[in-house]
């Protein structure tokens, strides 16, 4: 059995860290469901913006990382007319159809469905 000295405990820990894989995580849902207060509750201060006058607030898509995850805060969806065909060209057309062959790295690994 490898036996480890604080030392190598350090450097294998490293090699860990480095050979880890870090996942793409697209949280979506309705408007005002919580998205963005997920990704801030998830990094542990205040990093994306939050509404709170029942308006809409996030608009597109923001990328937010640290060395373990990155996070794909977006707009939440409303049903019915130009709004829904909006959110379909954002997260359908323009983001999820671009990434489909992507290496692995830059590919979508989970969609993190918010409810109220
Ligand atoms: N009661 C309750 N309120 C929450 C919770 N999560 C978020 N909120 C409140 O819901 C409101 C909207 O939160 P956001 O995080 O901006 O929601 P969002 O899904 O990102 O909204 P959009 O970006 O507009 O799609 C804010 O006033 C939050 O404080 C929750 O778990 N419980
Ligand atoms: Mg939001």
């Amino acid at each position: 059995m490898k036996e480890y000295s604080p030392e190598n405990v350090d450097q294998e820990v490293g090699k860990m860290l480095q050979a880890q894989k870090v996942p793409n995580i697209l949280i979506c849902g309705q408007t005002g469901v919580g998205k963005s207060s997920i990704v801030n509750y998830l990094f542990n201060e205040t990093v994306a913006v939050s509404g709170d006058n029942g308006e809409p607030c996030t608009r597109g898509i923001t990328l937010f990382r640290n060395d373990t995850v990155n996070i794909y805060d977006s707009e939440g969806y409303e049903i019915g007319g130009e709004k829904q065909a909006h959110y379909e060209r954002l997260i359908f057309d323009d983001f999820l159809a671009k990434r489909k062959s992507a290496v692995d790295a830059e590919a979508v690994h989970l969609i993190w469905y918010a409810v109220s």
